[in-house]
């Protein structure tokens, strides 16, 4: 690689560690963390396109949050469109593939040594509920850096266990506020929510936060099938 292409590339390993919030302290944690990271962060990082590099160079602003004293603990009712599977967090992995340089396959430890982030929003359901939730878990986007979409990628698609199935624009799934949740109110998330881990995001309607996901897949093209609900007739952005 020559120097030109070497300034080209987005991200050295420094940059992309500061910009996951891996810092050095971060990767000390465990004794396994550091080994993990830095077969990540060592692969070649190509340039990204213009929108993607723009969506992590300027992260969207905020929704503002509600303090914890606000969190309504009994009024997250569990809406679930057929059955919750029973997914045992050891033997568990999340696939992230698609169009990326660095296709992953992460256990709930290695999710868990990523920077947790904890936010307190309003969940909001199409069916006229809603309830403040405190939701913890990593931030999609540092999850993005790491697997460095290709210059192409506009959408996201997420797979649940249950058969559920959902898209996003990749501005949404690079928000700061769109995490990957595996903590409800301060605990470990039960399996009607999502274990081990289910999407949470004050920009989306309920229906978009796809609970027990499985699998990430980033492509350029919406597919036909573009989400459980929307291929009923339901609004396919569902922003809020
Ligand atoms: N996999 C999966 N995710 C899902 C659903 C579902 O049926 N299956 N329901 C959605 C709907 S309509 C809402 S309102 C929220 C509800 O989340 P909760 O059951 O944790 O309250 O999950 C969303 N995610
Ligand atoms: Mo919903």
């Amino acid at each position: 690689m020559s120097p030109i292409q070497r300034q080209n590339r987005l991200f050295n390993r420094r940059q992309l560690l500061q910009l996951s919030g891996l810092s050095g302290a971060g990767l000390l944690l465990s004794g396994c963390a550091s080994s993990f990271f830095d077969n990540i962060v060592d692969k070649t990082f190509e340039p990204l396109n213009q929108s993607l590099e723009t969506l992590i160079l300027n992260p969207q602003k905020p929704v503002p949050e509600f303090p914890a004293s606000a969190i309504e603990p009994n009024a997250l009712l569990v809406n679930t469109f057929d059955f919750t599977p029973q997914i045992d967090p050891e033997k568990f992995s999340l696939t992230i593939n698609g169009e990326v340089n660095n296709p992953m396959q992460l256990s709930m430890k290695d999710i868990q040594k990523l920077p947790l982030t904890s936010m307190t929003i309003r969940h909001i359901c199409v069916e006229g509920w809603s309830a403040i939730v405190q939701w913890g878990g990593l931030r999609l986007r540092d999850l993005l850096f790491l697997v460095q979409p290709k210059a192409n990628v506009r959408f996201v698609y997420f797979k649940s266990a249950d058969g559920y199935y959902e898209s996003w624009d990749i501005a949404s799934a690079m928000h700061p506020q769109t995490l990957m949740a595996y903590q409800k109110n301060g605990q470990p998330l039960l399996p009607e929510n999502g274990a081990p881990i289910r999407l949470a995001s004050p920009i989306k309607l309920g229906y978009k936060q796809s609970k027990w996901v499985t699998q990430i897949m980033l492509v350029s093209n919406l597919l036909p099938t573009k989400g459980y609900w929307e291929d009923q007739g339901y609004e396919w952005f569902a922003g809020l």
